[in-house]
């Protein structure tokens, strides 16, 4: 079975995330430690915030086939390094989140996660609303890049791109 991993800033959206993919209504606690629910791995967003916990993110990633960039549509910045996915040999799916928000950005969020992730598919999503999520299960049962990029071809869908 495939097994994806999800990393983002604190309060970015991680485990409201995960639990609009697994169909569960956990309350939303705070990650303080990786947690696993069945096929996802949620991870802390004091992961990202000190680089010195980037090498449990690599460790991490090795129990994973996809990876997770999230990127909460109303912050300004990014919290990934350039090219932060080049170093994580997984496939790598970028999801924005919270694009129900009024003041959700969806273009900078697009450009951010792009500096952070290159070329792969970018699922634009509201846990809220149900947007995206199904898009983000049929990515993870793909195998391989081409295999993501001709699912992302064929759903012909605004919120999903590559
Ligand atoms: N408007 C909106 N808020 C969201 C969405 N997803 C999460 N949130 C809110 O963002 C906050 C942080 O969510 P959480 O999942 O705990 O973030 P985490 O720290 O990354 O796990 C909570 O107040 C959520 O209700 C969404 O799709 N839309
Ligand atoms: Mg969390």
């Amino acid at each position: 079975m495939n097994k994806l991993m999800i990393i983002g800033a604190v309060s970015s959206g991680k485990s409201t995330l995960t639990k609009a993919l697994l169909k569960k209504s956990l309350d939303a606690v705070k990650t303080q430690a990786l947690n696993y629910e069945d096929w996802i791995i949620d991870t802390p967003g004091e992961y990202l915030e000190n680089p010195l916990f980037y090498k449990n993110i690599i460790a991490t990633s090795f129990e994973a086939t996809h990876i997770i960039y999230l990127q909460d549509a109303t912050r300004t910045l990014s919290n990934f390094p350039p090219f932060f996915a080049t170093g994580i040999s997984k496939l790598p799916i970028g999801v924005i989140t919270k694009c129900d928000a009024d003041i959700a950005d969806i273009t900078r969020a697009t450009t951010l996660l792009q500096e952070a992730i290159g070329q792969a598919p970018i699922v634009v999503t509201s846990a809220i609303e149900n947007i995206g999520v199904e898009h983000i299960r049929r990515l993870v049962q793909c195998q391989t890049i081409n295999e993501m990029k001709a699912y992302v071809e064929q759903a012909k869908d605004p919120h999903l791109f590559f």
